[in-house]
């Protein structure tokens, strides 16, 4: 949890993988492959739901492959990973200014907006908003039992935007007022449902009998080429510890702290990509579009 926000997360794996690679002590492209493969594993089980973070190993993984399979030497396999993950990381950076720029054109001056957690990409859509002029306010959930909500609060701030800070629970009371919801995503299945953090489901549900409009913002990365053979994204349950301290008063008591939901793509008017603005339903060609069977076929491996 020292490395959150699913963009962060994979951006952080290729600058570790990189890492590996640069410091390496191997002495051949065969071993320091491996201790890649070592290092690519170890990075996929530290979180199960964030997609950014199999799909950008997996992006690494796959130069890595291609690379020691055309036998270059181990000064040139080296350097060509290294800029295969500053692309990486560069590309994800501007994809998620482009969501600011598309995204933006979205809030109307007088607008009310809410957003839920802390999402990198939501931020940016709502500072390049506020840098362009226009006047919005911004309902911001506390975000239980990680309180990620402070975060977007001192962000914003840092940007000029004064939100409006409120418990999880109050999201329904307030959504009447509210134009806009932006969230962003963990991952994004095949069908368009969203898998964001904890609430945003029913933060999804409020919106649709209010119905106020309803709007996901997720680089491209985020998609689940996995959901393409009907495997399920898996949802990450944390310690019980986040919620309440458990000792022997309260030794009878079951906890459940799952970190993620999914929202139905029925609920959700578009996704913002730094692409452009697509429905929940067009995922598929988005799938198809970034990811490409090459690979879909080393699926099973990473
Ligand atoms: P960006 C976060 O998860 C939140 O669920 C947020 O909405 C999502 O990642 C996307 O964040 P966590 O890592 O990539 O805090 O837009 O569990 O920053």
């Amino acid at each position: 949890m020292k490395i959150r926000g699913a963009g962060r997360i994979a951006r952080y794996a290729i600058k570790t993988l990189k890492q590996v690679a640069l410091s390496s002590s191997a002495s051949n492209v065969e071993i320091l492959y491996s201790e890649l493969d070592r290092a690519a594993h170890r990075l996929l089980d530290s979180r199960p739901t964030a997609v950014s973070l199999p799909n950008s190993i997996r992006y690494f993984m796959h130069h890595a492959e291609a690379l020691q399979e055309k036998g270059v030497d181990l000064t040139h396999f080296k350097e060509t990973l290294k800029e295969k993950a500053e692309k990486f990381i560069t590309n994800s950076e501007h994809a998620v200014e482009n969501i600011g720029r598309i995204g933006a054109r979205r809030i109307l001056d007088g607008d009310t907006v809410m957003t839920h957690c802390n999402s990198t990409a939501v931020l940016e859509i709502l500072r390049q908003a506020h840098k362009s002029g226009k006047r919005f306010e911004v309902y911001v959930t506390e975000t239980r039992p990680r309180f990620q909500g402070r975060l977007t609060a001192k962000d914003l701030m840092r940007e000029g935007i004064s939100p409006i800070f409120i418990v999880d629970s109050a999201m329904r009371y307030f959504m009447n007022e509210v134009d806009k919801v932006f969230v962003g995503a963990d991952a994004i299945a095949v069908n368009g449902a969203v898998v964001n953090k904890i609430g945003t489901s029913l933060m999804a549900l409020a919106a649709n009998e209010a119905r106020t409009t309803f709007l996901v913002a997720a680089e491209s990365y985020k998609f689940s080429p996995e959901t393409l053979s009907g495997e399920l994204i898996r949802i990450e349950e944390r310690d019980a510890k986040e919620i309440i301290r458990t000792g022997k008063k309260n030794s009878l008591l079951k906890i459940r702290n799952p970190s993620f939901d999914v929202t139905p793509p029925e609920y959700i008017d578009a996704i913002i990509t730094e692409k452009g603005v697509i429905p929940p339903q067009a995922s598929f060609w988005v799938l198809q579009e970034m990811l490409g069977t090459l690979i879909l076929d080393e699926l099973s491996f990473y």
